[in-house]
């Protein structure tokens, strides 16, 4: 059994009393390149325990709110839909009962579950924020339209607006769609070119999408210099505080109702992409306030 997120005291992890839930998700069907997204939900776990629980930023300790760590959600003996379906439920029974969720992946396939159960539970329009390398958009991949390569297409399809951040990398195809719906997306070179201009050009994306949101984060948003620890790495990436700034935003003035973190894919005795995920979650837990 992994320690619990934190490995926090038993009183401040009782579910009843918790205001946010970690659900675990070791789902990999359709990885394309690296493997081991699988074992991301163990490794932030296990990292978790050696962070500090004061935030210095927000001068609180976040974890007073409550934070419990559920039975890992690992259907895998089922097919794809059928996978999908299961997490969605999961999913919903716990943002059912006024839990913020974070599901912990796991490769990106996860998101069309989880958000879908997040638009359930709140019975309102949900937007989606995507901080990812990838554009996700493409409409099969490797023969299925459930692959984490298709992830945003999917959630487009189901009329989720969505916002995308830090994209570098997407195919022909990919762009002619995001082109045809007008999507919103936030690239990467500009972020470079403008870093000042950057958290005001969030915002007002942010502004056209509805009042709560679902975040996905896949890891590989960051530049592999710092997690190197992802499928499928590109370079260019974001880097620690200016990511922090842009969610910190994010969580004032959304209300932001369930998140995932995926596409971790551990790599052994190079704890440093485990301990940023982990410490990314928590300071999240920091901004929900
Ligand atoms: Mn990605």
């Amino acid at each position: 059994m992994d320690p619990g997120f934190l490995r926090l005291p038993r009183d401040r992890a009782v579910y009843a009393t918790s205001r946010s839930v970690i659900l675990p998700v070791p789902f990999e069907r359709t990885t394309s390149y690296g493997q081991g997204t699988s074992r991301g939900p163990a490794a932030i776990l296990e990292a978790s325990a050696y962070l500090e629980t004061w935030d210095e930023e927000l001068g609180v300790d976040p974890s007073l709110q409550g934070i419990t760590t559920l039975t890992p959600c690992d259907p895998r003996d089922a097919d794809l839909a059928d996978s999908l379906a299961q997490i969605e439920e999961t999913a919903f029974s716990h943002l059912e009962a006024g839990k913020f969720v974070v599901a912990l992946g796991g490769e990106h396939s996860l998101t069309v579950a989880t958000a879908q159960a997040a638009r359930r539970a709140t019975e309102r329009p949900l937007g989606v924020v995507q901080f990812d390398a990838h554009a996700d958009l493409r409409d099969k991949y490797m023969g299925t339209p459930f692959s984490h390569a298709c992830t945003l297409r999917r959630l487009v399809e189901m009329d989720f607006p969505t916002l995308a951040v830090g994209l570098r990398s997407l195919s022909t195809e990919e762009a002619q769609f995001a082109e045809e719906r007008s999507l919103p997306i936030l690239w990467a070179h500009e972020m470079a070119r403008h870093p000042d201009q950057t958290e005001n050009r969030f915002l007002a994306l942010l502004e056209e999408l509805p009042e709560e949101i679902y975040l996905t984060f896949d890891i590989d948003y960051f530049d592999p210099a710092l997690v190197p620890a992802t499928g499928t790495v590109e370079p260019g990436g974001g880097s620690w505080y200016p990511a922090l700034n842009l969610l910190r935003l994010l969580f004032e003035h959304k209300k932001v109702v369930a998140m995932d973190l995926v596409e971790l894919a551990p790599i052994t005795g190079h704890p440093a992409s485990d301990f940023l995920a982990a410490k990314l979650i928590y300071k999240c837990l920091g901004y929900l306030g």
